[in-house]
């Protein structure tokens, strides 16, 4: 099965190589060159020409749109949650390596006017396509910047026509324990459940995604589609999705049932309200050294504040 973006005219990943995709450390280090430099340019004879290096504007840096770079190919498919395979990040990615994806279905159900049971191979071309450049923010303080491709989930709501009793969004992981060994634990309720208001859900900047960085979503990211709610923490955004159900009770969460005192059901990035067990007022960004501010709502409030006018945001929810 090819990737519909393949088929794109012009996609990032064409243009310049996931590889050649700059680190943060490396961009910062490059930008430093070359505005070095330049200003060695600007007052050096002519015959420093020739010896310069490629201008800045040949630079393949993805950043989004508060200028931070992507985080690399590899930083982003080697370090992940995805405890139906492993509590351990790093193992992740080898333990998901052979993780069935095709034949997929997603079913999408409850109360809606035409429910409907979908081929992955739909989703990947009946929805227009989007590229997306998100924060993504964990509920352990650390962040990665990462570069999607899928389509808004609103425009899948859309086709199956919500009823007007409609008020949540259940999403269901794929519940396949012997692919999953993680699943084999008691400790959780499995599978992994996760829910979103019906106007959360339907906000633009909610997506399914089906790629990263112009590839086939990695297995380790959730493959062969997942949700991403940037301004939430990134437990919100459940992976491996083969069942969407439209209801009016707010659903139950894996994170929410197992610990609810630290995992509430909106958990929306805010570094004003503290985990029980840390602070989330700064976060780690992988690849970088220092620690950075973390930002109220994942930098994403002028497009979702307006949701939680009436909720007192200094509660933890
Ligand atoms: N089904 C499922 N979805 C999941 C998780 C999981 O363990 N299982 N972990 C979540 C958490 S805690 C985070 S931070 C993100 C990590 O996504 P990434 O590995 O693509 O960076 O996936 C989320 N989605
Ligand atoms: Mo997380």
């Amino acid at each position: 099965m090819t990737h519909p973006l393949k088929s794109m005219p012009v996609r990032p990943s064409e243009i310049t190589p996931k590889d050649v995709y700059l680190s943060r450390r490396d961009f910062i280090k490059a930008a430093g060159i070359l505005a070095g430099s330049a200003a060695l340019a600007a007052c050096a004879p002519a015959e420093a020409e020739g010896t310069s290096p490629a201008p800045a504007q040949n630079l393949p840096v993805l950043t989004d749109e508060l200028g931070d770079p992507a985080n690399t190919f590899d930083e982003i498919t080697k370090y992940n949650n995805y405890y139906e395979f492993s509590t351990n990040k790093e193992a992740v990615a080898p333990l998901s390596k052979n993780f069935t994806t095709s034949p997929w279905t997603l079913e999408v159900t409850g109360m809606v006017g035409k429910p409907k049971t979908f081929g992955i191979e739909d989703l990947l071309t009946m929805f227009p396509q989007v590229d997306r450049i998100y924060r993504l923010r964990c509920v352990e303080a650390w962040s990665m910047v990462i570069p999607w491709n899928g389509f808004p989930l609103a425009s899948l709501l859309k086709q199956v026509e919500p009823t007007s009793d409609a008020q949540y969004v259940r999403f269901e992981t794929v519940y396949r324990p012997e692919e999953m060994k993680g699943q084999g634990s008691a400790f959780y309720p499995w599978p992994y459940q996760e829910g979103l208001r019906l106007d959360e859900a339907m906000n633009d900047l909610a997506i399914l995604a089906t790629g990263l960085y112009g590839e086939m979503m990695p297995s380790q990211n959730g493959a062969p589609i997942r949700l991403v709610v940037p301004w939430k923490y990134g437990f919100k955004s459940i992976k491996s999705i083969v069942k969407i159900e439209l209801t009016d009770k707010r659903p139950e969460t894996l994170w929410s049932t197992v610990a609810p005192n630290e995992y509430g059901f909106y958990a929306n990035v805010n570094p004003n309200v503290d985990h029980p067990r840390w602070s989330q007022a700064s976060e780690r960004r992988i690849g970088e050294l220092t620690r950075r501010e973390t930002l109220m709502f994942n930098g994403y409030g002028e497009q979702v504040a307006d949701l939680y006018a009436d909720m007192d945001l200094s509660l933890h929810y």
